[in-house]
């Protein structure tokens, strides 16, 4: 019964995972009821197109939409597994997890469910959401059995298998990264095993049970996240001895042993700069270095304002009649990393909005990726890296269009060293 082939999938939360993950599914001739909140969303996958910018997830769903392989709806319907791919931000001043759209998700869900379904979570979780998932099913189905109670011969199968595909290269690597996959028992990660091996190349590894996948997938995050603290600390380390940090590391990274990120103006994304804060709200006492990385990280966008103000009021004491302004500064990039349209979450978009706010002259921000600027960013004018004619030249992201063009004229404020 384990290996049985599903023939019928939903996935909930048609997001940046969700629907990349249901159109793979759907591309391998499984009939996918995809679930959303947002009727704009539904609408939108329901005409053959897509609501987020992703390589290829274009036409794959518009192909699978056509094909009547993929379909949105509002409201669950009954399926063989669930996958849940909900977002799970933080909340308030401890950065707290806040399960409510993974609570949302499984009552949602849980009218439809009948024995024999498997529900997935895939949203990356804090250790325990998976269980705590599991009691909101059996809460809302007293006539079911679940795992936590019933274990092996319970009527649904639960497991956590978290997703870690990195944005901008999704597509292939659903295919082909490995899987961690964490079972409420033995059974249930088989089945999931079976699941997953529709569309998926890569090993599915079983964990011991869901706390093992859910912390593996924090874990992951958090050690990018205190890789980056460690570049970006150097970054600071080396612009208070005057050396260069992009030098440093290049030396450095030559040992067979040592691997160190790259600085930047902090860590952006829905993912690394808030997975971490999972592990430090449930052991805050002994995650002091995955709290020092966070800070360490967050703080570095107030220091490159810093580091503008200081470019500027050079200029102006060396030219004594100018104001601020006269001086027009430039901002490449505003992404939260390179070559991607994505602004969410981004420290470059936070930076250019804290000039914006404080500068008296010009700002022009060149972002190739984006067709108009996002609010928050006053008088800013939109410009291609031609139309730059600006005194303070500060570089941010370093898409690839950047890394190709000369070192401008001015003061220069270079946090990805692509003019270095
Ligand atoms: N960054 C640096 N320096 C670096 C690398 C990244 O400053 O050397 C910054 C980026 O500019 C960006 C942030 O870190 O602001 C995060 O970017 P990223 O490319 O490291 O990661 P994400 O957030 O796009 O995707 C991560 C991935 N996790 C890991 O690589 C361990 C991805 O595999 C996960 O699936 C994803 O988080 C997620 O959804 O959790």
């Amino acid at each position: 019964m384990h290996d049985q082939p599903f023939k019928r999938i939903s996935v909930i939360g048609l997001g940046y995972i969700g629907l990349p993950t249901a159109a793979m599914f759907a591309s391998r001739k499984i009939k996918v009821v995809g679930v959303d909140v947002n009727e704009k969303t539904v609408d939108t996958i329901n005409r053959g197109a897509v609501h987020i910018v992703e390589p290829e997830l274009d036409l794959i769903v518009h192909a699978v939409v056509k094909d009547d392989y993929l379909r949105a709806t509002m409201t669950p319907e009954p399926a063989e597994a669930f996958l849940i791919a909900v977002p799970t931000p933080f909340k308030g001043e401890k950065h707290e997890p806040d399960l409510r759209f993974i609570e949302a998700a499984a009552r949602a869900i849980a009218p439809v469910l009948e024995p024999g379904n498997l529900v997935i979570l895939e949203s990356t979780s804090p250790v325990g959401a998976t269980e705590a998932m599991a009691a909101w099913l059996a809460e809302a189905r007293p006539d079911l059995s679940f795992p936590q109670d019933a274990g092996e011969a319970s009527d649904i199968r639960i497991a956590h298998c978290p997703e870690r595909v990195l944005p901008g290269k999704v597509m292939q690597e659903l295919i082909h990264n490995d899987r961690v996959i964490g079972g409420m028992t033995p059974a249930c990660s088989e089945r999931a095993v079976t699941l997953y091996k529709t569309f998926v190349t890569g090993e599915c590894v079983v964990a011991s049970g869901p706390r093992a996948a859910e912390m593996a997938k924090l874990t992951e995050n958090s050690f990018r996240d205190v890789n980056i603290a460690f570049a970006n600390e150097l970054s600071v380390i080396c612009d208070e001895l005057d050396m260069d940090v992009w030098e440093l590391i290049r030396l450095s990274n030559r040992h067979p042993r040592v691997n160190i990120l790259q600085p930047g103006p902090g860590v952006g994304g829905h993912c690394i700069a808030v997975d971490p804060w999972f592990i430090v709200s449930s052991a805050p006492e002994q995650a002091r270095l995955i709290r020092t990385a966070r800070e360490v990280n967050d703080a570095k966008p107030g220091w490159v304002l810093e580091k503008v103000r200081a470019a500027i009021g050079a200029l102006l004491s060396k030219n004594p009649d100018w104001t601020a302004r006269e001086v027009t500064v430039a901002i490449y990039g505003l992404a939260f990393k390179p070559d991607i349209d994505d602004l969410r979450e981004s420290p470059a978009l936070d930076i250019a909005r804290r000039i914006a706010a404080e500068h008296a002259g010009p700002l022009h921000i060149i972002e190739p990726n984006v067709s108009a600027l996002p609010e928050g960013l006053g008088a800013a004018t939109l410009v291609t890296l031609e139309e730059v004619r600006a005194e303070v030249h500060v570089m941010l992201v370093d898409h690839k269009s950047f890394k190709i063009s000369s070192p401008p004229v001015g003061q220069i404020v270079d946090v990805r060293g692509v003019w270095a």
